[in-house]
């Protein structure tokens, strides 16, 4: 592939430009959950979308070609694949596309090629964020400056309980990026549906969440929002008792060596595997609520 097929290839993206679309992200599939849970979660997610009247918009990387829709046998190799395919945040898209690699993007990639594709809104489960001990290790998820740079509203459970929850917002306020409660007042803590972190904004609907990125783009600030929306009750786990899973899977994360980009998939398998598949069942359910919100969210939009 040279250049002028690569620049080629960007102009043929979709425009989702006046439509109902909700962007959905590859990495939760191929490194956030097991096979076959992952493609079924994927597919049940977008059912979920299209059941609100919206388009779900899978997006991922398939040999070198940007894929804005993905089709059902695509998110199916991508779920079996697995740890075979490239987890692609910002830093990993110029040199997936150029090499011709298999991409699974994460929320920040998701990012950037959903608003190519002119996407307002966008689902996932939970953000990457400030990790514990950041102070030392500096690890930050690039999903966080990411905020910053593309002008998408992000649906999510908050930042994933992993990580250092304070640190992470104060990081986004130092962002200038809007963190807002979808129907709570408190963050929600991903696999929990409150905690004691009050928020500065909330909205009661999603024709209220319509109206602030409205404003957003009236005012050209040119960047995204965080929609923090709590796992349904049912699903709701125990802060207390997931916090002890959490620091022993840090633990086990620390004497295995694992480091950069590998740190949050094994954290995140290490908890399913501590709770017994509980948090798992956890991830699933919140994030086909986060996908069902979204899709509200776009029908308010486009009205
Ligand atoms: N939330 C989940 N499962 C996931 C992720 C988030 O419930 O797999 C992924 C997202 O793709 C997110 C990424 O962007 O983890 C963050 O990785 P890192 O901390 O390495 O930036
Ligand atoms: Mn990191």
């Amino acid at each position: 592939m040279d250049i002028q097929q690569i620049k080629n290839m960007i102009e043929d993206l979709p425009d989702f430009t006046g439509k109902k679309a909700v962007a959905l992200e590859t990495t939760i599939i191929s490194h956030g959950m097991p096979y076959p849970q992952n493609v079924k979660t994927a597919l049940a997610v977008e059912d979920e979308i299209r059941k609100q009247g919206a388009i779900p918009v899978t997006i991922g990387i398939l040999d070198g070609k940007i894929k804005i829709g993905m089709t059902p046998d695509e998110i199916e190799e991508f779920g079996k694949k697995q740890s075979q395919i490239m987890k692609v945040s910002r830093r990993d898209l110029a040199y997936c596309v150029a090499n011709k690699k298999s991409g699974a993007t994460t929320v920040a990639a998701t990012m950037i090629l959903a608003s190519l594709a002119n996407i307002k809104v966008f689902a996932t489960g939970g953000l990457g964020g400030v990790h514990r001990g950041a102070q030392e290790n500096f690890d930050i998820s690039a999903d966080l400056d990411e905020f910053s740079r593309s002008p998408i509203a992000v649906v999510c459970s908050g930042p994933k309980a992993i990580l250092d929850i304070p640190l992470t917002l104060e990081y986004l306020e130092t962002k200038g990026v809007p963190v807002i409660g979808y129907q709570t007042e408190y963050l929600p803590l991903f696999y929990s549906r409150s905690s004691s972190y009050k928020l500065e904004a909330s909205v009661k609907d999603a024709a209220e969440a319509a109206k602030i990125i409205s404003t957003s783009d009236a005012l050209k600030l040119h960047q995204g929002m965080i929609f923090a929306n709590p796992i349904p009750s049912d699903y709701s786990l125990d802060n207390k008792m997931m916090e002890t899973y959490i620091e022993k899977a840090l633990e086990e994360c620390e004497k295995a060596g694992v480091k950069g980009k590998a740190i949050t998939p094994f954290l995140l398998a290490k908890v399913v595997e501590l709770t017994g598949g509980k948090s798992l069942d956890a991830n699933i359910a919140l994030i086909k609520n986060n996908a069902k919100v979204a899709a509200q969210i776009a029908v308010e939009l486009n009205k």
